[in-house]
């Protein structure tokens, strides 16, 4: 690297320094920078991503990302281009330091019980943020649990779970959160199929008892709920549904969902006497999968019509309503598909197939002629009609080896994730679609090696139907050599590409290791587009009902109260740097009702609140208000305190739970 190079290209850098640390600014020079370059080994490429990247204290991000946690069973909120995490969301697992399964929360996690069981952990895979007309509007963030099939809801205005719902009719789901683009439903299909509602039946009944699905979740965006009473599922054919996409703009009104296992392989291998094929070769078998095709807003009109059966209590529109009614086509893709992304326009929907080297584009405006042509190549063995490949099909793209996802920019590119080959693949978009395709084109631009094993990939609003390009992030599985070692489990690692330049300029600019589970996909939302309250609107506020409870203990009404021979009810409140009352004394087996007012209105004033023995832990942000329960069953001496670091005085925060044994 020549030295003027070098000086020029950091003009940007010298000037973030100066910002902040202005009073010894004129002391530094490009001099000094060179000197930390060098003694780092740093090259000018590494010295312009940090100025890309670098975000002094008080400087706030651009983008947001929504990543799913994996099998932490969280979100977790990332910022953008500092990639720094900002938050955890908890969503299916408990977690201590939000009070989140610890005296509150628990009525939410206890909706996402499964046949009479507890879970307390998930697999989330695919978060979905609330759109109008197709873009982000920051309300509301969706995510699937992977593990037993359940849907739960973020509200973006506190960043807190307010419901989850477990599917009644399958125990394991991919294709979701996916929403419609005015937030109407939000789709989850069934994966690895079972009888409806998981019941037992032999594999040998495979084709007869098992069975796929879609449920279409009604959302309820003035309750802020998924409301059950208005939500219903379509039956599929027994495949292993996969990744989905929502139609939008030309689309509007259709669903996309990837299949394998059109084999209906049921495994087996390793069982003496077996002669099956193991799964991943019996799934493989087909030169073809299955692209589903359905017509959501036609099965709505079925739904409300009341043509469906109720099955473990949910309205089901089943295979053969499907496909008269014509809610349902198939079509053809290559095998052991992944990704299913529907562009910007809703023109084209993209597929990759993880076993073969090219994205495959179709038409949606050849499709919509397909069905009403009827141009069938013929018809599954469940009689649901396969639209001709040919005749949908716009165009193939070699983009190499085992793509997955793709995204898309703002100027008629598309990238697309490569696990095998361990990059991001940047092509254009065929059809007008911008300044770069005046012509049809559908050609590979460039490839940028990622590390390692790249999954998900983000662009920024990049499955929006207005993407903003600028940043891409790769979501990779492995991370390998690229951190220092912390045993045999690593992190996964997040690498920011700088995606703002057009053609083969495509650099990766920052790494953020990831050691809380194994995210899959994750959103990135233009930070200006969220709006959270920075304290709770009002004193004594409910985050479970978004109001005031008017139980909510306040100032001057603070008492330890019995109400019952064996009950007792606490009404305190909490500020910096006391519990009012500091004293609560109970009965052993009396059944204690507590409730805590923080009555702060301060930005970042919060108290924790926790009792041993009792397993008690909140986190009572400002203004909010919250209930626990528990039988004082154990009787002794148990200082409670504040877990937060709130005052100076934070020591002294504490009182005694004194529980008087029986004689
Ligand atoms: Cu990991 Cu979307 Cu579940 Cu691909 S999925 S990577
Ligand atoms: Cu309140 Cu520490």
């Amino acid at each position: 690297m020549t030295l003027t190079r070098f000086g020029s290209k950091l003009i940007l850098a010298a000037g973030v320094v100066a910002v902040g640390t202005a009073s010894s600014a004129m002391a530094q020079s490009m001099s000094d920078v060179q000197k930390i370059a060098k003694e780092r080994g740093l090259t000018t490429q590494d010295l312009i991503a940090a100025a890309q990247t670098y975000t002094p204290t008080g400087m706030l991000d651009e983008y947001v990302i929504m990543s799913s946690g994996g099998h932490s069973g969280q979100v977790f909120v990332i910022g953008v281009p500092s990639m720094r995490l900002l938050r955890s969301i908890a969503v299916f697992t408990p977690e201590p330091w939000q009070g989140y399964g610890y005296g509150v929360g628990n009525e939410i996690l206890d909706e996402g019980n499964v046949m009479g069981k507890e879970n307390r952990w998930g697999d989330t895979h695919h978060p979905a943020l609330s759109e109008t007309n197709g873009d982000y509007d920051g309300e509301w963030l969706f995510i699937n649990d992977k593990s037993n099939a359940r849907m739960a809801v973020i509200d973006l205005r506190d960043f807190e779970t307010k419901q989850i719902v477990k599917n009644p009719l399958f125990i394991n789901d991919h294709g979701g959160a996916f929403v419609t683009p005015n937030t109407d439903y939000i789709f989850q299909t069934a994966q690895y199929n079972v009888p409806w509602g998981a019941d037992y039946a032999p594999m040998s009944e495979y084709k007869e008892s098992f069975r796929g699905a879609v449920t279409m979740w009604k959302f309820d965006r003035k309750k802020g709920r998924i409301d059950k009473s208005k939500s219903f599922a379509i039956e599929l054919p027994p495949y292993w549904q996969d990744i989905a996409d929502c139609g939008k703009l030309e689309s509007d009104g259709y669903f996309f969902l990837n299949s394998i296992n059109t084999e209906l392989a049921t495994g087996g291998f390793g069982v003496k006497g077996e002669k099956n094929p193991p799964f991943e070769a019996g799934v493989s078998m087909n030169a073809t999968d299955y692209l589903h095709i359905i017509n959501w807003k036609k099965a709505e009109k079925v739904y409300q019509a009341g043509d469906y059966t109720m099955i473990k209590d949910f309205p089901v529109i089943s295979l053969k309503t499907a496909i008269a009614e014509g809610l349902l086509h198939l079509t053809p893709e290559p095998r052991s598909p992944h990704g299913v992304d529907v562009t910007p326009k809703g023109d084209f929907i993209v597929v990759s197939g993880k076993l073969d080297p090219h994205t495959t584009i179709y038409s949606f405006a050849k499709i919509k002629k397909a069905i009403a042509d009827k141009n069938y190549s013929g018809r599954d063995e469940f009689g649901v009609p396969v639209l001709d490949f040919d005749a949908v099909m716009e165009a193939q793209v070699e983009v190499g080896l085992g793509p997955l996802h793709t995204q898309f920019g703002p100027d008629g590119y598309a990238y697309t994730s490569l696990f095998l080959d361990s990059a991001v693949a940047r092509w254009t978009l065929g059809g007008v679609y911008g300044p770069l395709n005046p012509e049809p084109d559908w050609t590979l631009v460039t490839k940028t090696p990622v590390h390692y094993n790249i999954g998900h990939l983000g662009a920024a609003e990049g499955d929006t139907v207005s993407p903003d390009g600028k940043y891409l992030v790769a979501y990779n599985k492995w991370s390998v050599d690229r951190f220092v070692g912390v045993g045999p489990l690593l992190p996964q690692n997040f690498q920011l590409l700088d995606i703002s330049k057009q053609g083969t300029d495509m650099p990766v600019i920052y790494d953020m290791p990831l050691g809380i589970g194994e995210p899959h996909y994750a959103q990135i939302i233009k930070a200006d587009k969220l709006n959270p309250w920075s304290v709770y609107p009002e004193i004594g506020w409910d985050p479970q009902t978004q109001s005031v409870d008017p139980w909510a203990p306040r100032p001057k009404m603070e008492r330890v109260e019995r109400t019952g021979e064996h009950e007792v009810e606490v009404y305190m409140t909490s500020v910096r740097s006391h519990f009012t009352p500091e004293h609560v004394t109970v009965k052993q087996g009396d059944t204690v009702i507590w409730r805590i007012t923080n009555t702060e209105r301060a930005v970042d004033a919060t108290h924790g609140f926790s009792i041993p023995v009792y397993n008690i832990t909140l986190s009572l942000e400002p203004g909010e208000t919250a209930k626990f329960e528990f039988v004082a069953d154990v009787a002794g001496t148990f200082p409670f305190y504040c877990t937060e670091f709130c005052s100076a005085l934070h020591l002294e925060m504490m009182g005694y739970l004194m529980v008087e044994p029986n004689e």
